[in-house]
């Protein structure tokens, strides 16, 4: 079998085309949505994401402001800025870009966040709601993950997805959105991590792996079973062009798992332009939600 490539960035688009609507409305009912996206340090990769999420906000006519602190910047200084811009009128939505520096208690950062302004869905009122399955706003990444399943003709229900990866951003979260009891949903989960025994036993017997480790080509055609269907959710660099541009690989080996596969993300262009999909429609929702209440 030779997979059925999953494009992130034409999932991306239309869905990019459905928020425009919904932007335009609210832009005439006076509202224009706005995000706040906060960066402290000088890493290249959250400055290359950074700046995509900046782009999408013009393209759709989001307002957006970015701010970039030094890597030296005091925890007490970030959290007054979090404290303005949790009342600032203007913004809907607002994001720390993770990593945080070693000297920033991140836990503290995100819990100071408004949570209805939580457009990350970090905040732990929102992490709870979203195991509850209540509503609110689902981290970016791990929704992106669901869209693309439902909108690529692979819906979860039923399905056994083990998730390899157990972060707070994505493995963690993935698995409590894939599990609930819901449309787009209801699949069995198993999560995987570094200290799993004998991973390949449970990645052979998935109908879906999402692949969330952080290690360039970890998953290999040997460890999938005939007809999986592949998420890979990893953005490793692991050199750089002469021009100076990143090369990227998977958290799977790409080349090697799409002749088993049924169907695969690529990396680039899967999932990636998804999380900044994800985060304009939580952007969007939020002021929707200003506009519902005020
Ligand atoms: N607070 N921190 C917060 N929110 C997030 O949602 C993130 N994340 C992750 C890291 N830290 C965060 C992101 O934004 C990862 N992430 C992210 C966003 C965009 C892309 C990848 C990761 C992306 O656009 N990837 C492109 C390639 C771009 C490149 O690296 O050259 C792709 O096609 O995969």
């Amino acid at each position: 079998m030779v997979a059925n490539i999953i494009s992130g960035k034409e999932i991306a688009k239309s869905i990019r085309e459905e928020i425009k609507v919904k932007v335009d409305e609210l832009k005439e009912k006076g509202i224009t949505p706005g995000l706040a996206v906060v960066l402290v340090g000088e890493d290249p990769a959250s400055q290359v994401y950074v700046r995509a999420k900046g782009k999408a906000c013009d393209k759709l006519g989001i307002y957006s402001e970015t701010t970039t602190l030094p890597a030296e910047t005091g925890e007490d200084e970030l959290l007054k800025l979090i404290e303005k811009l949790n009342a600032d009128e203007k913004i809907h939505g607002i994001l720390v870009q993770l990593p945080l520096p070693k000297h920033i208690n991140e836990t503290k950062v995100l819990m100071a966040i408004d949570p209805d302004k939580d457009v990350d869905g970090f905040h732990p009122v929102n992490v709870g709601r979203m195991l509850v399955g209540d509503e609110c706003f689902l981290p970016c990444t791990p929704h992106g993950v669901q869209e693309l399943l439902i909108r690529s003709g692979n819906d979860p229900e039923g399905k056994h997805v083990v998730v390899v990866g157990r972060s707070n951003i994505v493995g963690k979260p993935v698995a409590g959105i894939l599990m609930q009891k819901k449309d787009g949903a209801n699949a069995t989960v198993t999560i995987a991590h570094s200290r799993t025994k004998n991973l390949t036993e449970l990645t052979k017997c998935a109908d879906i792996i999402v692949a969330a480790i952080g290690k360039p080509e970890f998953i290999k055609a040997d460890m999938v079973k005939e007809g999986v269907v592949i998420i890979d959710v990893g953005v490793n660099q692991v050199g750089e062009t002469p021009e100076g541009k990143r090369i990227l690989k998977g958290d799977v080996d790409f080349e090697g798992v799409k002749e088993k596969a049924s169907a695969i993300t690529p990396v680039p262009g899967g999932v990636g332009p998804m999380t900044i999909t994800m985060l304009m429609q939580n952007t969007v929702k939020s002021a929707q939600q200003k506009l519902g209440g005020a």
